[in-house]
């Protein structure tokens, strides 16, 4: 490359190194966002920048979406989401950085546009409000000036050695392209002061962050020192019999660890609700508006119920569903304490953070075990599993009745109200359907001939499980042994002596639920009702 040779080292116009304006528009960024974080503490932390524009991609994603990200990460969507979303303003401020002239503020421009939408997205989030715009205007505001200090001080950096003879006089016989910031000097001292000003910024921004975390350790104390309400002997749930699962290795437990069970809700930070600061309040079509607070709810009769808890959005063969034994208090005695009016037919319910649930008031009020919850498997409910209080109630999707950190009752009508998942593809009503799983062997187990012990579980809450069978490849349906059930309510385990021969097998199960209705082999997606179709599982079987 000689390149170099006869290349003017000065080029009129040329703009400072590439990197350092790169830098410019990554810590504009950077502190945009981090001033809007450390603002929203004033006004609420759902109201941050970051936050406000994550929340709304989850709830502005369609239901198809939503279950495409759940099929390919799972429960690390949310971690996914903020990764995703900090590359992407990374990115924005690398380019808006690039972008930037002192004449021709472009840069400036992308960071205000990116502002704008942050605030429009804080402002309309459940339970903000205008005022929940000002911490993102507030942080864009600081991120432009930011850029335009530092692109400024880059540009002076280029001006003042362009019109000094002396420094262009020493440069020319070392014929090295010379980039003004890389060069010393007081104004790349400058600019590096306004550099570290800025990662100083966004560290003391940060440490407000950590305060925010310290508040969930708090609630994480509380929870650890927190005592559940006594269970009288009459409320205690039955025992669970002791051949409730097969009695073969590797078969699922009939109650799901707390740490095992499923998680699935639109909270990407979990709400850090502490159990003094909670409060009910019912209202709406009702003869009186009750509030009620921790010790209001637990100086009542405790129950404990076991209960399977199943997603819509569970895929035929999924793990979205988990048993646990829940201490709680009968939702229908809460209501009747406030009085429905007639012609009420929904409860809405509303979580600390904004989500809804519709529930029919039938279900809640029909004699079901339906609980509003404070524990879960004899634990205070795990915060991720709404501590401290959420509704259980048996025969419905989670999404129509399970709100976690509930801290609002509407008695409405569902001709008058809607609710989150139903605002956004789903059926207003969520029963569960009955569904069949075979757990193991595992997928694709490499087996040996002969006696093979093919074990899973099937629900179909409210209504049981009767019969479960099993089909090898194109053989007839043979009944499975079904394991005592437990309640209507919950999961039933069953399994299956399959004298297995060398070969590729497919094996299929299903279900009839209590009232005689065999499981229906038509595949249905998850959307807009619960999947349906028959679980099926393939194995080969060596010849040795
Ligand atoms: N506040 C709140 N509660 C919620 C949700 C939610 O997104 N937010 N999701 C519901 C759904 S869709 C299901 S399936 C259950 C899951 O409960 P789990 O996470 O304890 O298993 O919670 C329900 N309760
Ligand atoms: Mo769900």
């Amino acid at each position: 490359m000689n390149t170099s040779k006869g290349r003017p080292v000065r080029r009129p116009g040329h703009l400072p190194a590439a990197p350092a304006r790169a830098l410019s528009g990554l810590l504009a960024v950077g502190v945009a966002l981090s001033i809007g974080h450390a603002a929203a503490v004033a006004v609420d932390t759902a109201s941050s920048p970051f936050l406000a524009v994550a929340d709304s991609v989850v709830d502005h994603a369609p239901a198809p979406v939503r279950e495409a990200t759940i099929d390919l990460l799972g429960t690390a969507d949310k971690p996914a989401l903020l990764i995703g979303l900090s590359v992407i303003l990374a990115i924005a401020g690398v380019v808006a950085g690039l972008l930037e002239r002192p004449r021709r503020p472009i840069g400036s421009v992308v960071i205000a546009v990116l502002g704008l939408a942050g605030a429009l997205a804080a402002a309309a989030r459940p339970g903000g409000g205008p005022l929940w715009a000002l911490p993102t205007l507030l942080g864009a505001a600081a991120g432009i000036v930011t850029l335009r200090l530092l692109i400024q001080t880059l540009l002076r950096g280029r001006d003042a050695k362009k019109s000094d003879p002396a420094e262009r006089a020493t440069e020319k016989p070392t014929e090295q392209p010379t980039e003004p910031a890389s060069s010393p000097g007081p104004d790349r001292r400058r600019f590096l002061i306004l550099a570290g000003s800025a990662v100083a910024v966004i560290a003391a921004a940060g440490a407000t962050g950590l305060a925010l975390g310290r508040r969930a350790a708090d609630v994480v104390a509380e929870r650890a020192g927190l005592r559940l309400p006594r269970v009288l002997p009459r409320q205690a749930a039955p025992a669970v019999p002791a051949d409730i699962v097969p009695n073969t290795p590797g078969v699922t437990p009939f109650l799901t660890d707390n740490a095992e069970f499923y998680r699935i809700d639109t909270a990407l930070r979990v709400p850090a609700l502490a159990a003094r600061d909670w409060r009910l309040r019912i209202h709406g079509m009702v003869e009186r508006e009750i509030e009620l607070d921790w010790d209001d709810l637990i100086a009542r009769e405790a129950q404990e119920r076991i209960v399977t808890l199943t997603c819509v959005s569970n895929e035929v063969g999924g793990d979205l569903v988990g048993t646990a034994a829940w201490t709680g208090f009968p939702i229908a005695d809460l209501l009747a304490e406030a009085g429905p009016l007639s012609g009420a037919d929904m409860l809405l319910s509303t979580s600390v953070d904004g989500w809804t649930a519709g529930t029919p008031i039938e279900a809640l009020t029909d004699g079901r075990d339906a609980l509003l919850a404070v524990g879960m498997n004899c634990q205070p409910l795990p915060l991720d599993h709404g501590y401290p209080v959420r509704q259980i109630v048996p025969g419905l999707y989670g999404y129509v009745s399970a709100t976690k950190w509930v801290v609002d009752w509407e008695v409405t009508r569902f001709d008058s109200a809607r609710a989150y998942w139903t605002d956004r593809g789903w059926s207003e009503k969520g029963p569960i359907r009955t569904a069949s799983r075979i757990d193991r062997p595992a997928p694709l187990a490499e087996l040996e001939p002969g006696l093979v012990v093919v074990a899973g579980t099937a629900w179909a809450q409210q209504r049981g499980i009767e019969r479960v069978e099993v089909r090898v490849d194109d053989g007839p349906w043979r009944d499975a042994r079904l394991s005592p059930a437990y309640s209507l309510d919950t999961w039933r385990m069953w399994s299956f002596d399959w004298m297995a021969e060398p070969g590729l097998h497919t094996l299929h199960v299903r279900a009839t639920d209590g009232r005689g209705e065999v499981q229906t082999e038509e595949r249905r997606p998850t959307v807009p009702d619960g999947a349906t179709g028959w679980h099926n599982r393939t194995f080969r079987v060596g010849s040795s």
